[in-house]
């Protein structure tokens, strides 16, 4: 979605799981606007409460969708599951597949591709993508203008998502948990913006990163500080290319046992309703 738009809103990591909620970008021009939603990726066997939002999350979708994109990345194939695909054949929608990372592989890697998903459900087009070597891009929007239908924008043609500064900073300082720490950490890892204040100065921001135990605590705050004082550093950076303007940011580290697993958090961060 960030290449389509060409903005960098959902955050981007190796690690599976990255993306925890549906993120709407819109591709605005003067005759049309596209809304994407960037779903969690599809979790086959989810263990806890915390992935089965996801998987609703990407269910949930569909519900006003008018086409579905599915993204495949063929460094990583997909051997999808029965009730994945009988779950992608019931949804009633115009499908295009996405072969994606398509810098790393030929023309005869998709084709393969292609026909191997085209074996297991239906879809109207098949796009090679590379937001790295900038393929695909025209393709996917003219294909998409193709099934749009005719209605007036449903969001203000200014701005490229509903999304506000508050979720883009907790996804920024999540970014840098993703990328500075291993193993089941990140999973256990939520962001909590407490406080967000602009002014001539700047932007003041004081969030908390929850964990679930003591020992993950101990392991993102570091010996003497020194992990959460390089995440603080590299997520003000990061949080202060985004908006153009001095960030200062203040983060607490906080343990609540099994929020992942547990209703009332889950509704509390956003993940439930
Ligand atoms: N080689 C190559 N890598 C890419 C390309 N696009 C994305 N990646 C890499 O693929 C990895 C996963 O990207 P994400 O955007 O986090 O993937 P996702 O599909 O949203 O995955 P989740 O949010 O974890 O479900 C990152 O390391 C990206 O840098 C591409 O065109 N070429
Ligand atoms: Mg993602």
């Amino acid at each position: 979605m960030n290449y389509l738009l060409d903005e960098p809103l959902s955050i981007i990591n190796p690690k599976a799981q990255t993306t925890r909620q549906n993120i709407r970008g819109f591709v605005n021009e003067e005759n049309y606007q596209i809304i994407f939603v960037d779903t969690p990726g599809w979790i086959e066997a989810s263990n806890y409460l915390l992935q089965n939002t996801m998987k609703d999350k990407v269910l949930e979708v569909f519900k006003d969708s008018d086409l579905f994109l599915i993204l495949v990345d063929i460094a990583n194939p997909l051997k999808p599951d029965s009730d994945l695909v009988e779950m992608i054949k019931k949804i009633d929608i115009p499908k295009i597949l996405l072969v994606s990372k398509m810098d790393l592989f030929k023309q005869s890697d998709f084709q393969a591709a292609a026909s191997y998903y085209q074996s297991l459900f239906d879809f109207k087009h098949a796009i090679p993508i590379s937001s790295q070597l900038n393929i695909g891009k025209s393709e996917i929007i003219d294909k998409i203008l193709e099934y749009l239908p005719e209605h007036p924008p449903y969001f203000d043609k200014e701005n490229y998502t509903d999304r506000n500064m508050r979720f883009i900073v907790s996804e920024l300082i999540r970014q840098e948990i993703l990328t500075h720490y291993q193993q089941e950490i990140p999973y256990a890892s939520e962001v909590v913006i407490k406080r967000y204040q602009e002014s001539s100065k700047g932007h003041f921001i004081e969030a908390d990163i929850i964990v679930e135990r003591e020992t993950q605590k101990q392991i993102i705050i570091g010996h003497q500080g020194s992990k959460i004082k390089n995440i603080s550093v590299n997520a003000r950076k990061k949080i202060s290319e985004y908006v153009d303007v001095p960030v200062h940011l203040y983060l607490q580290v906080k343990v609540i046992e099994g929020w992942r697993t547990n209703e009332e958090w889950l509704r509390r961060f956003g993940y439930l309703v």
